[in-house]
């Protein structure tokens, strides 16, 4: 008898519990009331969103996170941000392998008011495209070779995959958009998050198989086409690729078209006046940083796109680019550089340009600024890259 009553009483104890628990439920906040911020609603600025912009674990926008390369290997985009955590190919100050977690971190507040761009009056986050985090490649940090055939590899991987979306069709005529690659598939867009510049090779070479040579829009305070014997000596065939050859090599491999192709920003000093003969050499015409004090950004921005016409381009940015009083946390800071403002509207200006792909490289979190100057100005240089793809079909040029 004891023992039964003992029974009973824990039953209606355990049960007595339980419904004070759903009524304490009820005057609690709900905790599945936080939207994603890319899922906000015009005008999007209100405490839910503010919320998660600065909770949670951190991708590029608070975009979701797709494990792309394990077990979302299947999975379709239109838009992925890859990080490539590697730098063991600088020459000055490393750190860049902290580029993608930090440009991640200065991107968290790029949807707070709802990421409509107004000058390009484009909402990429709500543009009907399928854009997601992909996490980084994993690079070893010990062999150079190893970790650049992995970036190669991770980077195909993405690139080789069918879009999610359709390419649609052409709203002029309404036949089919025919896509632009060699095999004749809509591929995905890939913005690779830096790592030190020496990436760019292996994306290249990615970026050929899937749509052969390629046209470069280049922005450093850095030729990056150096001969080995030039830049780094070249001791070893190893040291010889690094983040400031890797164009020379992409150039000598045939990867690069040869005169559609451009540099932005250059300021640096030089071996001497034969490392334009050899930049020459390389495939690219050059636009200097002081240029801006003369043409303004209007005139840079009709030099690239005179350059580059209507053929399909890979875009490079280097964070060096801009001024180090707006972005300090980098390799190797050039004073005389762009602000981020000025940076903001060349990028702009290409809009309608078939950007196949694109990186932000070179940040360097440990220099920056507790105010987070580098990693902010990055992922908002990489806001309108995503802008302006998202406005522009990688179509076959149809003359508009
Ligand atoms: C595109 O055109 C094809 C016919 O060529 C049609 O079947 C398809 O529905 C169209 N797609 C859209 C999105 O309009
Ligand atoms: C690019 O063209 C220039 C001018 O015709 C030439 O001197 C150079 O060798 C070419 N470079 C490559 C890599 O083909
Ligand atoms: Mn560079």
């Amino acid at each position: 008898m004891q023992f039964m009553n003992a029974v009973v009483y824990a039953v209606l104890v355990a049960t007595a519990f339980a419904h004070s628990g759903q009524n304490d439920h009820a005057d609690q906040m709900p905790l599945d009331y936080v939207k994603y911020p890319y899922q906000a609603v015009y005008p999007g600025d209100n405490e839910v969103t503010a919320d998660s912009i600065f909770s949670g674990i951190t991708t590029f926008a608070k975009l979701p996170w797709h494990q792309c390369l394990t077990k979302d290997k299947d999975d379709l985009f239109d838009i992925a941000f890859l990080g490539a955590p590697f730098d063991t190919g600088t020459s000055y100050r490393p750190g860049a392998r902290f580029g993608p977690a930090g440009i991640r971190a200065g991107s968290r507040r790029l949807t707070l008011y709802g990421g409509y761009n107004v000058p390009l009056a484009i909402n990429p986050f709500q543009s009907g495209l399928k854009i997601v985090d992909c996490g980084d490649i994993p690079v070893t940090p010990y062999d150079n070779q190893h970790a650049i055939k992995q970036i190669e590899y991770g980077h195909k991987s993405l690139l080789q995959r069918s879009t999610f979306s359709p390419l649609g069709n052409d709203s002029v005529t309404g036949e089919p958009l025919v896509p632009i690659s060699l095999d004749g598939k809509n591929h995905p867009r890939i913005i690779t998050l830096g790592g030190d510049h020496t990436i760019v090779l292996p994306i290249l070479r990615s970026i050929y198989s899937a749509y052969g040579q390629i046209s470069v829009i280049h922005f450093d305070s850095h030729l990056d086409t150096w001969k080995p014997a030039v830049f780094g000596g070249a001791p070893s065939a190893q040291a010889a690729i690094n983040h400031g050859t890797y164009f020379y090599w992409a150039s000598q491999e045939g990867l690069i078209k040869n005169g559609s192709s451009i540099h932005g920003a250059i300021r640096t000093t030089l071996s001497g006046p034969a490392d334009y003969i050899n930049d020459d050499d390389s495939g690219f015409q050059r636009i200097e940083a002081r240029e801006i004090d003369t043409i303004g950004t209007d005139g840079i921005i009709q030099k690239i796109r005179k350059t580059v016409g209507d053929k399909p381009v890979y875009l490079s940015i280097d964070i060096d680019s801009i001024d180090p009083a707006f972005a300090p946390a980098t390799g190797t800071p050039e004073t005389g550089g762009w602000s981020t403002r000025e940076l903001r509207t060349i990028l702009r200006g290409l809009d309608g340009l078939k950007i196949v792909s694109a990186d932000l490289v070179e940040v360097a979190p440990a220099y920056d600024t507790n105010a987070e100057l580098t990693t902010m100005a990055a992922a908002d240089v990489l806001f309108e890259v995503m802008s302006v793809m998202a406005k522009t079909p990688l179509e076959d040029a149809i003359v508009k």
